[in-house]
Order: C-alpha cells, then structure tokens, then sequence
C-alpha cells in the first residue's frame, strides 16, 4: 500500500546519493520533493509539516554522521524520523493484573470490528491466552450471529447471553462473569458501529467502559477512509480515551496516509493491521520495519545501524587506509578479525545488502569462533616485530610462537598464510568487488581479511 510513496521517496535518495556533499540547496530541493511525496500519500499536514522540520533539522545539524555520505546520511535521517512518526516500537497489548482483561473493540460501522475481534481472538490462542468472546451488538439482527461463527471456527468461546440480558451492558457483565468462572484470561468485546458518531453510541461506550473497566479500547478504522480513519480515531480519543488503534483493509489500495497519521494525531499507538478478511490476516505492526520498506532500504539501514553499534569509525577510516596501502601488518590483521567478530556472522551481514554481485558466494562464509580465537592467541604470541613484519617469522620463531599460543607450527603457518592471501586480496579489493567495494568504502566498513580462511 505503500508503493507510490517508496517509489517516490527512492528517487529523492536516488538524486541525492548522486550529489557530493550535502548543501542547503540539494537538501531544500529534496525535503520538498518528500514533502511533496507525503501529502500525496494522504499523510495529514500538520504530520508532513512537522516531519519536514525534524528531518531538515537533523540533516543540517551537528549529529550528521559525517562517516557515511550524504545520500546515506539523508535516508537514515528520514527512516529514523519516519519510524518516530510512526510510532518507534511495536505496541503490544497489555494485560490486566487481575485476569480477565478486557479488551473493548470500537469503531464506526463496518469499519472491521467483528472481523478483527476474531483475528484479535485467534492471535491471543497462538500467544497462549485463553481469550472469550462477546458480542454486544444488539442493533443489527445479524451482528451477534456473525461473531458467534467466527467463534466456532476458531474453537473459542463465546458468551451467547440469557434471554433477560437484551441491554450491552447486561452480556458485557454476564460474559466478564463467564470468562472469571470458567478461567478465560481476556474478554473481547465487540461492540456496535454506527454510521456517525453520535451521542448514543457514545454514551453506551461510557457505560461498557465504567463498567468492566478494560485494560485496552482498540479503535478500528477502515484504511480505505485515509483521513477520515484519523478524524474519527481522534474524535474518539477525545471522547472516549482509546488505547490503540486496528486498521483494517491494509491489504486494498489504500495510499498509507491513516497509519502514517494516526500515531501523531492521537497520540496513541496503530497496534495491528488487518491485511485481509480471514481470521489470520492480522499483523503486529512495527513501525521500524514499515519504515524500512516504504524506504525500500531496509536491511541496509539495519547494517548500517549494525555497524555503527559495533565499530569505531575513525578506527575503521584509518583501517581502511592502511588496507589499501602496503603496511597492513599482522596486528592490523588480528585487529580486523576482532572487528569482524563483533559484527557477528559474515553470512549475515552479506544477507543485508542487496545486489552483492560477485561477492556473492561468501554468503556461506561463516565465522568459526574457535578460528577466530585462535587466530587471535597466535598474533598474540608473537613479538611486536613479528607482528610488524612476518618475513622475518623462521621455522624456530614459529616453534615458539605455536607454543605460546597453544597451538601447532601447523597452525601459525596456515595463519601466515591466510594473511598474505588477504594483504594480495585486500590489495585490489575495491577493483575486483566492484559495487560492493565501492560501497563498503563509502561506507567506512572494515575490510574481511582471511575471508579464504573462515
Ligand atoms: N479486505 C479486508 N476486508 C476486511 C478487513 N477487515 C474487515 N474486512 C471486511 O469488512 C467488512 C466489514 O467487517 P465487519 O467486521 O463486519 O465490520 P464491523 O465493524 O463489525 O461492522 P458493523 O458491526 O456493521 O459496524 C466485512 O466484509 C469484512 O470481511 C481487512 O483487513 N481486509
Ligand atoms: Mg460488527
């Protein structure tokens, strides 16, 4: 649903990874090409407005990251910025202290209340809960009917009611009792829509809400309605207080600007989108991970943020040169390795770059730990002169240095080995990688030496 906006968005990176560095100019012109890009994705204004100013803020500001180029520097801004907008972390439900909660469900009519209560209540059985549902819907004939069967498919109770319980407030507490009596952790309730909000309807989510007290009021609002879902999510905040919001028909051709506004608006959080009409089609949502796909940047981004948790950048920058030059030594070697195990799995951080190209096959290239450490044990018994210079390493040096280390000559001599391998290889790295190691430069990323080896 987000595809017009990320195309758009990916053509503004695109031009500004072509500029050298960032200028007041190119970012102007690129934060109204944004700006632009949002409100034709139906985001509300008074969002765009104030996500232009965060990100323009942050770009021309001091904790730029001067380490990556300007291109890089502008998408991380806005990712970052963009999953603020929509919410940082995923919401998860939350539960009472004192079993059942309740989870009240509202919403306009036909927004998607019944349906995502059943969604909501197959969701809780695979997290474990042992949720009940019930119906208080006592307008439409049909409504409690249609709940009591998507109940039945998914093998969960419902309260059904006594004949002398007509009013919503007599099945709410009559199901919050069966639910306490037969041991059911959440009650679900659905409630009944109305084509408007009115005084009514309002007036008897007051009372269901004096009255079972519920942990979480889920509003659910139709995607497809775009800014009108965020008036009325808003409306009944204002009203009501509701505690997140479900928005439903995620998977029609919705432009994205509801969940893109909601967050901001109300200032309560999307917490599950529905993306189809069966029972299973309801997502957590996680405001990180849409973010990165309407960016189409994802892995990337995770890599970068990877890298910046674990390497020091000038450290790296300095690596870098030394790579290229002809005195990377031992120790710059065994420092690299380290690095290296920090980042945790090569195969890994290969996974999270796209078109790897030539590269490619080192996604099986994994770390071995115990080499790892060995490696490091050998460099580490060496002299400081060996480490500087390993032609001086005779047969007897190694003798010694295999004993220091705990280890065989055989050993040290596949480890000298390794390390001409990756002085000639890191020597034309940025030639033979092409893209990548064009990348990776820009990037600041360590070099992988004695990639033969692991
Ligand atoms: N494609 C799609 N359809 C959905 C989704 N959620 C609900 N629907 C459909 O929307 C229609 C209305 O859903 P209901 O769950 O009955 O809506 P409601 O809010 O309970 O409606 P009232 O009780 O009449 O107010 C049904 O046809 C559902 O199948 C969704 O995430 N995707
Ligand atoms: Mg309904």
């Amino acid at each position: 649903m987000f595809d017009n906006l990320s195309d758009k968005l990916q053509r503004v990176f695109k031009n500004l990874r072509g500029e050298g560095k960032l200028s007041a100019a190119n970012m102007e012109e690129a934060l109204r090409e944004i700006r632009v890009a949002l409100l034709e994705a139906d985001v509300h204004f008074k969002v765009v407005k104030q996500f232009i100013e965060q990100v323009k803020e942050k770009a021309m500001g001091e904790d730029v990251l001067t380490a990556l180029s300007p291109g890089q520097q502008v998408v991380k801004i806005v990712r970052d910025e963009l999953t603020k907008m929509l919410g940082n972390h995923a919401s998860r439900l939350r539960f009472a202290n004192d079993p059942p909660t309740v989870i009240l469900i509202v919403g306009l009519q036909g927004s998607g209340k019944t349906t995502s209560s059943a969604k909501l209540a197959r969701y809780l059985n695979k997290e474990g809960n042992k949720p009940q549902l019930v119906s208080v819907d006592i307008y439409r004939p049909a409504a409690r009917h249609q709940l009591s069967i998507l109940a039945k498919q998914l093998n969960t109770p419902i309260y059904e009611g006594t004949p002398e319980e007509t009013k919503p407030l007599d099945l709410a507490r009559g199901a919050r009792r069966e639910a306490m009596q037969t041991g059911r952790d959440v009650l679900l309730v659905d409630t009944a829509g109305r084509q408007h909000i009115d005084e009514q309807l309002m007036q008897e989510l007051h009372e269901l809400k004096e009255a079972l007290n519920p942990t979480e009021i889920l509003f659910v609002a139709d995607a497809m309605t775009g800014q009108d879902a965020v008036k009325s999510a808003d409306e009944f905040h204002k009203q009501l207080g509701i505690t997140g919001v479900i928005l439903t028909k995620m998977d029609g051709d919705a432009r994205g600007g509801a969940a893109l506004s909601i967050r901001s608006i109300t200032g309560q959080p999307l917490k599950f989108v529905g993306v189809g009409e069966k029972s299973d089609a309801l997502e957590l949502f996680h405001p990180d991970r849409v973010a990165s796909r309407i960016l189409g940047m994802g892995d990337v981004l995770s890599l970068i943020d990877k890298v910046q948790e674990s390497i020091d950048m000038s450290t790296a920058e300095k690596m870098q040169e030394k790579l290229m030059s002809d005195d990377f030594s031992l120790e710059d070697f065994r420092d690299q390795i380290k690095q290296i195990r920090k980042l945790g799995s090569l195969g890994g951080l290969l996974d999270m770059m796209p078109q790897i190209g030539p590269l490619k096959d080192l996604k099986n290239a994994k770390i071995d730990e115990g080499e790892v450490t060995r490696i490091v044990a050998i460099i580490d018994s060496m002299t400081p002169k060996e480490r500087r210079n390993h032609m001086i390493i005779n047969g007897a040096r190694r003798r010694r240095i295999a004993k220091g280390s705990g280890t065989s000559v055989q050993d040290v001599n596949n480890l000298l080995k390794q390390y001409a391998q990756a002085r000639k290889m890191m020597k034309s790295f940025t030639g033979q990688a092409g893209m990548l190691g064009k990348r990776l430069s820009k990037m600041k990323l360590p070099g992988f030496p004695g990639l033969p080896g692991f």
